[in-house]
């Protein structure tokens, strides 16, 4: 007996529209155009993805896990690309939808289970690559009118995108491979514009949407950056803030005479600025280098973290914590493991540029420390204390 398992055809009503059979005649909706696309938007979600990663465990450092103080500027050009490449990843986002939308309107809608899986893998993989894109703009902006904590969201919304494009990669795998070279012989002439009139477009969005923005980290290119949240050299000091000493609500504590910095270790003590100036000066040319991708490099000087904790009777390989005086906010409390804390650059600074630190820099001392994420840097320090 012979099984019909053909699907029916699209009712009549359906049948017009996005659903007509020729309805997308276009050259530039083809398997070509798609794969030339989207291996330029899995390259730009791979590095966002990877230099993601690596900032997020900087922040969240574990036990196991030992990660280089070096180079001083590795964070500034690891999160300078990851905020780029999120930035490009969206005018390759619209292209890539705009090539493969036709596929939409395919009929039948599924025409297996698998397919069925397959189909929904793409609508999770959509949905988290633009939650990825517009938390991530957003966040640049400082801007966060959602109801959910940015970080641990951004972060594993990220997994679930590297999930969902990791499956669509595989399935898709024999197409990418077909068209993953350019078709030899005679181009035919299509209809609509051509593909290198595309890559043309293209090229020059993410060429605009880059050079507006990727000034805030490359400093020469400050002033063409007109979108630039941060111009890395507007601020006192010559230096951007994000957070002013009257909006973290410090200003009383900062100026109060009395002002002391407490260590406790093994042998705790307290020392006031003038004593803490008495120290032996040490000094760092060191990025400020801040999530949000601004970065700016800087002249520190001030007390080497690790005679402090020396004088506190720090044992070898002990971790330090630091509180700010600014309370009740994620920078009040920063952990720094030993490869920062025994980092001869990794400063308590006091000085900034060769002028003492601006109150909105972080005066009467801030941390300053090669190679980590600018919300590690503590401002308005209060106390220290060895960890063991
Ligand atoms: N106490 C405290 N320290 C802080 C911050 C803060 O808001 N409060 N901001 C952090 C962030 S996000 C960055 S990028 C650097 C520089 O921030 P600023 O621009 O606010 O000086 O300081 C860090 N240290
Ligand atoms: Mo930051």
């Amino acid at each position: 007996m012979k099984l019909d398992i053909r699907l029916p055809d699209p009712p009549a009503a359906l049948r017009r529209g996005p659903f007509r059979a020729d309805a997308f005649r276009g050259a530039l909706h083809d398997p070509r155009t798609a794969v030339s696309v989207g291996r330029l938007l899995g390259l730009a979600f791979l590095t966002c993805f990877l230099t993601g990663l690596f900032s997020h465990l900087l922040q969240h450092q574990p036990h196991w896990l030992a990660l280089p103080s070096r180079p001083v500027w590795g964070y500034r050009v690891t999160q300078g690309l990851h905020v780029a490449t999120g930035i490009a990843a969206v005018p390759l986002l619209l292209v890539k939808l705009w090539v493969v939308y036709p596929r939409l309107f395919a009929w039948p809608p599924a025409k297996s289970v698998g397919h069925a899986l397959e189909r929904l893998s793409i609508a999770v993989l959509m949905m988290a690559a633009i939650f990825e894109l517009v938390t991530g703009l957003l966040n640049v902006v400082q801007w966060y009118p959602w109801p959910f904590p940015f970080v641990p969201a951004h972060y594993w919304i990220a997994w679930v995108a590297a999930g969902a494009i990791t499956l669509h990669i595989a399935a898709k795998l024999p197409l990418i491979v077909a068209h993953w070279r350019r078709p030899r012989g005679v181009p035919v002439a299509l209809a609509g514009p051509s593909r290198r009139g595309l890559f043309t477009v293209l090229g020059a969005g993410v060429g605009v949407v880059t050079l507006a923005t990727v000034g805030q980290t490359v400093t020469p290119l400050g002033r063409v950056s007109v979108l630039a949240p941060r111009r890395a050299d507007i601020g006192p000091q010559g230096l951007p803030v994000n957070r002013t000493a009257a909006a973290a609500g410090v200003l009383t504590a900062v100026r109060d005479p009395a002002w002391r910095l407490e260590v406790v270790g093994p042998r705790p003590f307290a020392l006031t600025r003038a004593e803490l100036l008495a120290m032996p000066q040490h000094e760092a040319t060191l990025p400020i280098s801040c999530v949000e991708g601004w970065s700016a490099s800087a002249h520190w000087s001030g007390v080497r973290i690790r005679d402090l904790m020396a004088r506190a009777g720090a044992p070898p390989g002990a971790r330090l914590r630091v509180f700010s005086h600014e309370l009740f906010s994620p920078y009040s409390v920063m952990d720094m493991p030993d490869e920062w804390s025994r980092d001869s650059l990794t400063l308590l600074a006091l000085m900034l540029g060769g002028a003492p630190l601006a109150e909105d820099h972080g005066y009467p001392a801030r941390v300053i420390a090669p190679n980590r994420p600018g919300v590690l840097q503590t401002k308005w320090v209060t106390r220290m204390e060895v960890l063991g």
